[in-house]
């Protein structure tokens, strides 16, 4: 992962106003700008051998995430732009690591700007779930489920997301669970399958 801290001197204690570039899908002078690689995703493709290739080739960027720092607190907001690559690692599509938020019961919101593609979700105990992304659709996570987004499309799928100020990551949780669904694009034709058939 690569994250730096950008020129932005916006103060976030006064209302600000934040300029984006819907055609590109970015933020236009975020305070934090994530860039996750392939090389980011080891473990979360079921074809690891692929993956391998793939960073030895080129580590093409998998997603990107532009954001401004707003305190972690009760009562403020979280927004981000999330901007997912297209492509196929052993015919698996792109998509970003997915997780939980720190305080379990806050929900986001996903509003699709471009591209399209899937959010996928699950709860601790195991019920998954998923959402159609497309231009001007918007996704809802509810309370204590994980997400994930997947890119089915042949362009960047781009989202606006919301979510509350204390919502916090976690990682860790998912990782060891692992989303019960995958997605594949086999010669332009995309399924949702049962992780354990994949
Ligand atoms: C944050 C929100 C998004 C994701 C972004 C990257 O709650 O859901 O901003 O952070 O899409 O995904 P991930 O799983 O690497 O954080
Ligand atoms: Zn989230």
């Amino acid at each position: 992962m690569k994250e730096h801290t950008t020129g932005s001197s916006v103060k976030l204690d006064k209302p600000f106003g934040v300029d984006y570039d819907l055609v590109q899908g970015i933020m236009k002078d975020p305070q934090v700008h994530t860039i996750r690689l392939a090389s980011s995703m080891r473990g979360h493709y079921k074809d690891a051998a692929s993956l391998e290739a793939l960073i030895a080739q080129s580590d093409p960027v998998h997603y990107e995430v532009f954001e401004m720092k707003i305190p972690q607190e009760v009562g403020q907001l979280q927004f981000c732009i999330s901007k997912t690559y297209p492509g196929t690692v052993g015919g698996e599509c792109f998509m970003t690591k997915g997780h939980y938020h720190a305080v379990p019961g806050t929900a986001e919101i996903y509003l699709c700007l471009r591209g399209e593609g899937y959010m996928l979700m699950k709860l601790p105990a195991g019920e998954s779930a998923y959402e159609k992304f497309l231009p001007g659709r918007m996704c809802y996570v509810p309370p204590f489920w994980g997400h994930r987004t997947v890119n089915t499309g042949d362009e960047p799928l781009i989202s606006f997301c919301v979510y509350p100020g204390e919502a916090g990551h976690n990682y860790g949780d998912i990782e060891k669970e692992r989303f019960p669904l995958r997605v594949f694009k086999r010669g332009g034709k995309v399924e949702i399958v049962p992780a354990k058939a994949g």
